[in-house]
């Protein structure tokens, strides 16, 4: 890890030699065959140290054929010295009900953007004189987003140090021709989506829009972010229909190593993984806000009902867990996991969930429809977090992600029916959120921008650093 100082603890220390303890053993040995996420760093392997830019740990998958398999690699991997973490490899689906896309090219309506008061934040957020800007980079880990799309292609982030399409990674990050992302599952450069076992992958394009359509060019729709950012397009499902925590956590290091501001992750499966975790906090720790859906099972989440990755952020300040409200009831959809704990924020995921009507947004090859799902809801904020961090360091304000999820729940709306599904009933307003922005960073008392005082930031100050977990020992 770099040598500033850290926000947040790493579950396990990098760089040292990993000690599975007893219980961690038991948890990991809980199911027998299930497959080891193993961090490694490539270049203690590679004597060349190839990558020179960027973190060098690499998340592998290892699949076990029994118990004993299991037994003797966890024994090996004790003793490798270019092991730094072993945890248990997940496998993540997208969170979006299994309703089918509903094609309605017709339908420029956007409900969940008046929803948002999202005309009127734009005003205030895309002011020439005191709006954003900056562009602000948001990761989309997913399954690859339409670069070509008429909605989106102005808004996509391009590795300006990488030259496309020969054969070398001239940016020494160790990814070969990464010009607008990576597909960390099939180990391309192009992360557009693939067609696979599953059929079309379409997932990532609607999620992109529903965060950066782009605002403003009469096409489509638009992203809560729509103008003043860029996407960087992490595919970790290639062509399969899950996929693994190994890859997420590649894409996760790679985001915060390329300099996107904020990640969005539609996506989870249960369990707890302390090699993902020791990912998040990396990004964390160097000033990356991450979203993440909070699931479709319908079910509360607790520590025992854990999701991962969105459970998480209810140890991580900077990090947000996001449920989904319908537009037409204004209440939880069904599907949507809840807690008071672990859900922080709720947005539209659905327009009319008795009639399976989901949000309007961009779909692959150049195409818009409905999708409804706690899929859909993350995304809306994810833009927003963009948005904020953009308007705040126009302010003169470099914000941390602690900062962001700060100012983005205590701006929020209070649904008083939400109280004990979501955290204080919270509930998305990009308006409230851009104009809470301006009137704090205003007035009198800072005219030189920088402070920024919050309600909460007195209680939050006196929180001591999380203690580290050993392996996938809580
Ligand atoms: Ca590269
Ligand atoms: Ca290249
Ligand atoms: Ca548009
Ligand atoms: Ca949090």
């Amino acid at each position: 890890m770099d040598s500033q100082q850290s926000l947040y603890q790493s579950p396990f220390e990098m760089g040292s030699k990993i000690q599975l303890s007893t219980t961690a053993q038991n948890r990991l040995d809980s199911t027998s065959t299930s497959p080891l996420s193993v961090q490694i760093d490539q270049n203690c392997i590679d004597q060349k140290k190839t990558i020179k830019n960027g973190s060098s740990i690499r998340t592998h998958t290892l699949k076990m054929q029994d118990t004993q398999q299991r037994e003797t690699t966890l024994r090996a991997l004790e003793q490798d010295p270019c092991v730094v973490g072993v945890g248990n490899a997940l496998l993540m689906h997208k969170d979006q009900t299994s309703t089918a896309m509903k094609l309605d090219p017709d339908d420029k309506k956007a409900q969940h953007l008046d929803f948002l008061k999202q005309p009127e934040a734009n005003a205030i957020f895309f002011d020439s004189q005191q709006g954003i800007q900056e562009d602000v980079i948001i990761a989309i880990i997913d399954d690859g987003v339409d670069l070509q799309h008429e909605d989106l292609m102005a808004n996509i982030w391009t590795n300006q140090n990488e030259i496309p399409n020969n054969g070398i990674d001239d940016d020494t990050n160790g990814y070969v021709d990464d010009i607008h992302g990576y597909n960390f599952a099939s180990n391309i450069g192009d992360p557009n989506p693939q067609t696979g076992v599953s059929g079309e992958s379409i997932h990532g394009t609607h999620v992109a829009g529903l965060a950066a359509a782009r605002y403003g060019n009469t096409k489509g729709a638009y992203g809560t972010a729509g103008q003043k950012v860029k996407l960087m397009v992490l595919n970790v499902f290639g062509k399969q229909a899950g996929a693994y925590s190994a890859d997420i956590e590649n894409a996760i290091r790679y985001a915060a190593d390329q300099g996107a501001q904020v990640i969005n992750m539609s996506l989870g499966g249960p369990g707890k993984s302390s090699t993902e975790e020791a990912a998040i906090v990396y990004a964390l720790n160097k000033g990356v806000s991450i979203v993440t859906a909070a699931g479709n099972n319908g079910a509360k989440l607790s520590d025992t009902y854990f999701f991962s990755p969105g459970s998480y952020a209810e140890k991580y300040a900077g990090m947000i867990n996001v449920g989904a409200i319908d537009i037409s009831t204004n209440k939880k959809t069904n599907y949507s996991n809840y807690s008071p704990q672990y859900v922080e924020i709720a947005v539209p995921g659905s327009n009319n969930e008795s009639k399976y009507d989901g949000l309007y947004s961009t779909l692959p090859n150049g195409k818009y429809g409905r999708l409804e799902g706690t899929s859909m809801a993350a995304p809306l904020v994810t833009g927003a977090v963009a948005m904020a961090i953009g308007l705040l360091k126009a302010r003169f304000f470099q914000p941390t992600p602690k900062t962001v999820e700060e100012i983005l729940k205590s701006s929020s709306i209070i649904n008083p029916n939400l109280l004990s599904q979501i955290e204080n009933g919270k509930v998305l307003s990009s308006l409230s959120l851009a104009q809470a922005i301006m009137s704090k960073t205003n007035g009198e008392e800072n005219p030189s921008g920088p402070q920024f005082p919050l309600p909460d930031d007195s209680e939050n100050d006196n929180e001591g650093p999380v203690p580290p977990p050993n392996s996938d020992c809580p």
